[in-house]
């Protein structure tokens, strides 16, 4: 049995063609069903639906031989652990940092209200700049707003978000995409099947 972790939302939504060329077609459609083990039309492979930050964890621990999470959520864990052998291409954005309109340039001393911690704090310490990080969990946009911090860093797509509460789009930190990940146990062990996966992967991103 191969089991791939995925989070529920763009990135499920997003790697549903790429499963399908690899005839894995869940069998249960995790929006409306409490699954949290989704079998698929292949017998050998399931799928478990987790939080998106969860998933290098459920791979590390090889509770998923294979997993598909954002660049983002990898570097911010610190996936040195896993193997990270495809760029999938899926779920792109771009990792950036965010004031309110018309705000100064940022120089000095500035707070910063972020769900990505490390990356924020190595971020600002590359530019020299003194930065005092503010965990959040979500809703960084409305940080700023309130007065809680400078600046945010946060995922940007369309940028409606941002704008949609007076802010605008700063500097970029990196571009962000949606890999596979695989526990380096099953790497081994189960060499065979994920090597096939792996390959059908590479020939359907191949053609797009
Ligand atoms: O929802 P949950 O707390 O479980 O986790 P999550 O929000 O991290 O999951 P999910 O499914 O929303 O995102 C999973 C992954 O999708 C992220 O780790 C990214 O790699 C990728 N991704 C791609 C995005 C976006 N695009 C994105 N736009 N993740 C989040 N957003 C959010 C962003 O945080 C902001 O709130 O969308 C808003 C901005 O979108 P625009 O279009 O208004 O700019
Ligand atoms: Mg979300």
């Amino acid at each position: 049995m191969l089991t791939i972790a995925v989070s529920k939302g763009r990135i499920y939504e997003e790697a549903l063609p790429l499963l399908a060329e690899a005839g894995i077609v869940p069998t249960d459609d995790p929006k409306t069903c409490r699954k949290l083990i989704l079998n698929t039309t292949r017998p050998d492979v399931q799928l478990v639906i987790i939080r998106a930050t969860d998933v290098p964890t459920f791979v590390e621990y090889g509770a998923a031989d294979l997993g598909i999470a954002g660049k983002d959520v990898l570097i911010e864990h610190g996936a040195e652990s896993l193997y990270e052998p495809l760029d999938l291409g899926i779920a792109r954005c771009r990792l950036m940092t965010a004031t309110r309109k018309n705000a100064p340039p940022i120089t000095g001393r500035v707070r910063v209200a972020t769900k990505f911690v490390k990356i924020a704090q190595r971020y600002f310490a590359s530019l020299g700049i003194q930065a005092e990080i503010i965990k959040l969990y979500g809703s960084m946009e409305l940080a700023p707003l309130v007065g809680l911090a400078d600046c945010i860093v946060d995922l940007v797509d369309t940028g409606n978000t941002l704008k949609a509460n007076d802010m605008e789009p700063r500097d970029l930190i990196m571009n962000i995409s949606s890999r596979l990940v695989v526990n380096k146990a099953a790497m081994k062990m189960k060499n065979a099947p994920i090597a096939e996966l792996l390959a059908q992967f590479e020939r359907t991103l191949a053609q797009r």
